[in-house]
């Protein structure tokens, strides 16, 4: 058995990108209910994810949303990001929140609104040049509700034409990651709906042009790892949006409702060569908070990473190797579970405490005062930009 101290070096390549918009109220359709603290600019929303690092050492970059992001001087926030500690990430499009997009945004019929969208996505490449973000992620909420509405075939090949023309805008050190959701906000047929639409789409672009892969997003009982390990196979797994989920796009705590499933994930992003800050795969979070505070919700997340991929980096795998030759199922499954059920936690704090980090960063958020303080400074926090 593997033990935690030999994967300690190797812990130290996690990194993840939280979301600019899991500080912000959000809620389902029913009801936002607004939290204390919450921030009211950017440079707030910044401030609490430089907090979740500090405390974590786990989370060294904010990804953006435009417009909801949006300010005067990128530069200026790049600075102020580097001052406290953490560096702009992923730079979110959003062509959903648009009445011009009720029909589509990449996809739509009408040339006018397709360049409406494509103008966007390259203000969103002007924007990363400034903070240095390498990253454009595209989620596209284009689709249709009834058999007949649109022209399906046309609009993949719209799709393909302004991706395109968002591709080629790209610079030497920037990538676009496309991601795939298979319904919501459409319920009939959405345009980019699954992994392979996704990769198809990215293939024909070129190298720049990678798969994102929301974990909230396939139908239940998806092998989600089998989509891992494929993609890593053919060199087009770009990033991940981590999140739970019980139902549909839940958006809960990752590795909250089955942290097995985190695990197993992991494990094949471990296996496949997408860990490390080499690897090319961006771990991101795409939570919101809807009860709970914000960034203990925010810490947990990140720990529920960290432990998960602890225990995957466990796994002994030239023991699962000869077991797997040997046709042995019950030992290759039992060599398995036996990493899945290592409680990691004591090694973790030690690990962290190492490292000049709080043994137990949920405990230290709570001692921090941090909480109280932007409760008080803090009066009528922004909306996260979900149900606007
Ligand atoms: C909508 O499903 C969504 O949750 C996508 O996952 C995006 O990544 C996110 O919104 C932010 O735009
Ligand atoms: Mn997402
Ligand atoms: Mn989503």
């Amino acid at each position: 058995m593997t033990t935690l101290s030999s994967i300690a070096a190797r812990l130290e390549g996690l990194a993840i990108e939280v979301p600019s918009w899991a500080y912000g109220n959000s809620g389902t359709r029913f009801k936002v209910f607004a939290t204390a603290g919450t921030p009211r600019t950017v440079e707030e929303k910044i401030a609490d994810a430089a907090k979740v690092h500090e405390l974590t050492g786990l989370a060294p970059a904010v990804a953006l949303h435009i417009p909801w992001d949006k300010v005067d001087d990128f530069g200026r926030l790049k600075e102020h990001a580097a001052g406290l500690g953490i560096a702009l990430g992923t730079v979110n499009s959003n062509t959903f929140q648009d009445d011009d997009y009720k029909f589509g945004s990449l996809t739509h019929s009408d040339p006018a609104v397709r360049r409406k969208a494509v103008d966007h996505m390259l203000e969103c490449i002007d924007i990363m040049d400034q903070t240095g973000s390498r990253d454009l992620k595209i989620w596209l909420a284009d689709g249709t509700n009834y058999p007949g509405q649109g022209n399906m075939r046309a609009r993949q090949d719209w799709l393909q034409e302004s991706l395109r023309q968002v591709y080629d805008r790209l610079g030497d050190h920037q990538r676009m990651v496309l991601e795939y959701k298979f319904f919501e906000p459409a319920f009939y047929h959405t345009d980019v709906p699954d992994w392979g639409t996704s990769y198809a789409h990215c293939l024909e672009l070129g190298e720049k042009a990678m798969v994102c892969l929301d974990t909230g997003h396939h139908a239940p009982g998806t092998n989600i790892e089998f989509i891992v390990a494929q993609l890593l196979r053919l060199g087009k797994l770009g990033s991940f949006d981590f999140n739970s989920r019980f139902y549909a796009d839940d958006d809960l705590i990752v590795g909250s409702a089955d942290p097995f499933q985190l695990f197993r994930i992991m494990f094949e992003v471990v296996r496949g060569g997408g860990f490390g800050p080499d690897s090319g795969v961006a771990l991101m979070l795409d939570q919101c908070h809807n009860l709970e505070e914000k960034i203990p919700g925010q810490i947990r997340s990140v720990l529920n990473v960290q432990e998960m991929t602890a225990r995957a980096l466990l796994v002994d795998t030239e023991a699962l190797d000869t077991a797997q030759q040997a046709g042995d199922v019950l030992a290759a499954n039992g060599i398995f579970m036996d990493a899945f059920y290592t409680d990691v936690r004591p090694g973790l704090a030690e690990w962290r405490e190492s490292r000049g980090l709080p043994a137990d960063p949920m405990a230290a958020y709570r001692a921090s005062g941090y909480q109280e303080k932007i409760n008080t400074e803090r009066q009528g926090g922004q909306q996260a930009g979900w149900g606007a």
